[in-house]
């Protein structure tokens, strides 16, 4: 990113600054002041340029952000940043746990999970799809061309299908292999930090302060077919309120669906708390009702608010996220509940 970017952004904030002061005491009587509090208080974070700024999950995703981020940096919209963003584990076969490539459930099938939210608080989801590479764009239709949040299944698939969008076979020879092992011993464990690269869940703010995110899985290697997770549940996968910040996560999803968790974390910034303290919350709260299960499963959750502060936060060690944001794309280890 360059200087000249920083510089000419700094120098509009300036003029919007000084706009929004003369504004202000004028939009007392309104009683709009509070909100105009906060669209001043933008550099909150110890950085020269709080937004635009995208986080995902897991360190390899960091190809993802930089696509995104070249979205962002170019004064795109940040839905289209994350759309852009996840296409990237998508498309790759190596991910085992998003799109292509991804572990098929216990009967062989890929099966996906995706959703997508913008600003307005408009949501798309779909679930349990097979053969399509790119979940997220299928979710963005949903949103955008359908009166509907959530599509499923085969319904799902023919939706897409008349969206435009090819069926493809997304079970990867190295896919099958995997659930070949699996089948000798055919124990359903999930394991903790599986490879270090899952789920994709990214947020975005763009330079209009747009807050906008999406989630896509393959979901639980070797899960139940017709399972399906929390990350195309709005309010436990992803949450996205543009007033306050958002929220995604990764890991076990049945222990973030019962507590609602990326919902939860977004009203605990609602409340006034910082997006580390409102992570932390999330994952005590998940800790404290499912102790034993706990022990052997991971839940991480990423946040963002609206002054482009994050958090970042899981049961074990071992989660590590990305943040681009000030022109650097760095990859970050999580703090953690519990040790090893
Ligand atoms: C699920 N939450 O399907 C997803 C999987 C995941 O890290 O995020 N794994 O439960």
């Amino acid at each position: 990113m360059s200087e000249r970017y920083f510089a000419a952004k700094s120098k509009d904030m300036n003029t919007r600054r000084k706009f929004l002061r003369q504004t202000l005491l004028g939009s007392l009587a309104v009683g709009n002041a509070g909100r105009l509090f906060d669209q001043l208080d933008i550099n909150a974070p110890n950085v020269k340029n709080a937004f635009p700024v995208v986080i995902s999950t897991w360190g390899p995703n960091i190809k993802a952000n930089a696509a995104a981020w070249q979205v962002l940096s170019s004064g795109g919209y940040a839905l289209d940043a994350i759309e852009t963003g996840i296409h990237v584990p998508e498309a790759n076969p190596e991910d085992t746990s998003v799109g292509y490539g991804g572990y098929p459930d216990r009967d062989g099938h890929v099966t996906l999970d995706a959703c997508i939210m913008n600003e307005k608080g408009m949501a798309g989801c779909v679930t349990f799809l097979e053969h399509i590479m790119h979940p997220i764009s299928v979710a963005r239709k949903v949103m955008e061309n359908t009166p509907h949040v959530i599509m499923s299944g085969d319904g799902a698939l023919q939706f897409a299908l008349d969206q435009g969008f090819k069926k493809e076979n997304l079970l990867t020879k190295e896919a099958k292999k995997a659930w070949d092992l699996w089948k000798i011993e055919a124990k359903y464990e999930p394991v903790i930090n599986v490879e270090r690269h899952d789920t994709i869940g990214m947020l975005a703010m763009d330079m209009q302060q747009r807050l906008c995110g999406g989630c896509s899985t393959s979901g639980l290697a070797f899960k139940m077919h017709g399972r399906v997770g929390d990350s195309p549940v709005i309010g436990a996968g992803l949450f996205v309120d543009n007033e306050v910040g958002a929220a995604v996560c990764t890991g076990l999803g049945e222990m973030v669906l019962r507590t609602v968790g990326s919902f939860l974390v977004v009203e605990e910034m609602r409340r006034g708390k910082s997006p580390q303290k409102a992570v932390e919350i999330a994952i005590k709260r998940i800790v404290k009702k499912y102790p034993e299960q706990s022990k052997d499963a991971q839940v991480a959750f990423i946040a963002l608010d609206r002054k482009g502060r994050h958090g970042a936060y899981s049961i074990h060690p071992g989660f590590n996220y990305v943040l681009y944001q000030d022109g650097e794309n760095r990859i970050i280890e999580s703090t953690s509940l519990l040790d090893k």
